[in-house]
């Protein structure tokens, strides 16, 4: 009886998931070798060098949309949850930037980090709304609440994923094999869900926080070209040279009038 039950469980989630269940062919990823935690190593060569700086906001600082979520959701959160597609600090500076080394590390290889990316599902909200990760680097999703989020990956240079987490506690690796800035992921039961994944080969990456900084640690002396990646105001670069044990401030300005280039 209850391998009948069973089976009646999985026939209802397909038919509900047809895409999680048919050609999602997301199976293979945890045995493709990609996210074996244990064989990866640190990034290497370590630098001595840091690019780390601010994220300004120019112009009036939108209000967050509230986000109007369906009941069963409402009753998992204290607060009401907010929009973050485009969240001003107190400070005006600007959350969820995406900034990474665009060019500039040449040929160097780099060992996949063996330390794994959480994204969590939490309220009926991703957290983080904006994560950075190396290509072949092990994501961890997990599924804090008590009932079904179906979470569905948009690349277009990896292998997509799409499935659905039916319980509280439930975890599951996937990885990204190639670099991809970014790659949209997002819930198929609850549309406002929605987060973002920049995926580089190495490590130099950060996404700026509730202060608006940000910080690429441990990189080689080099002349680099950084890129910040916002949702809404597109992407901006700049050129850097750093030098050994050396740390250079990078700023950027996003909104009003130097919005999105
Ligand atoms: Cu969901």
């Amino acid at each position: 009886m209850c391998n009948l039950k069973l089976l009646l469980l999985s026939a209802v989630s397909c038919i509900v998931f047809l895409a999680g269940c048919g050609g999602g062919g997301d199976e293979d990823t945890a045995s493709d070798g990609t996210s074996g935690a244990t064989s990866a190593t640190m990034a290497e060569p370590a630098g001595s060098s840091t690019v780390s700086g601010t994220i300004n906001f120019t112009g009036t600082a939108p209000e967050q949309q509230q986000l109007n979520l369906d009941r069963e959701c409402q009753e998992l959160r204290d607060e009401p949850a907010l929009s973050q597609q485009v969240v001003v600090n107190d400070d005006n500076t600007l959350r969820w930037v995406f900034v990474y080394v665009k060019e500039g590390l040449g040929d160097q290889e780099f060992g996949v980090s063996g330390e794994e990316v959480v994204l969590d599902q939490q309220g009926c909200m991703y957290e983080p709304h904006v994560i950075g990760i190396q290509a072949g680097q092990t994501l961890k999703i997990l599924n804090s609440d008590p009932l079904l989020h179906n979470i569905h990956a948009l690349p277009e240079q990896n292998r997509p994923f799409n499935f659905g987490m039916p319980t509280a506690g439930q975890e599951r690796e996937q990885s990204f094999r190639v670099p991809e800035v970014m790659v949209r992921i997002k819930c198929d039961v609850h549309p406002w869900m929605e987060s973002w994944a920049g995926v580089t080969e190495h490590p130099y990456h950060s996404v700026s926080g509730e202060d608006g900084s940000f910080s690429i640690d441990n990189l080689p002396a080099g002349d680099y070209v950084i890129e910040a990646w916002h949702e809404q105001f597109g992407t901006q670069t700049q050129n850097v040279t750093v030098g050994d044990d050396e740390a250079a401030t990078v700023d950027f300005s996003f909104g009003g009038e130097a919005a999105a280039s």
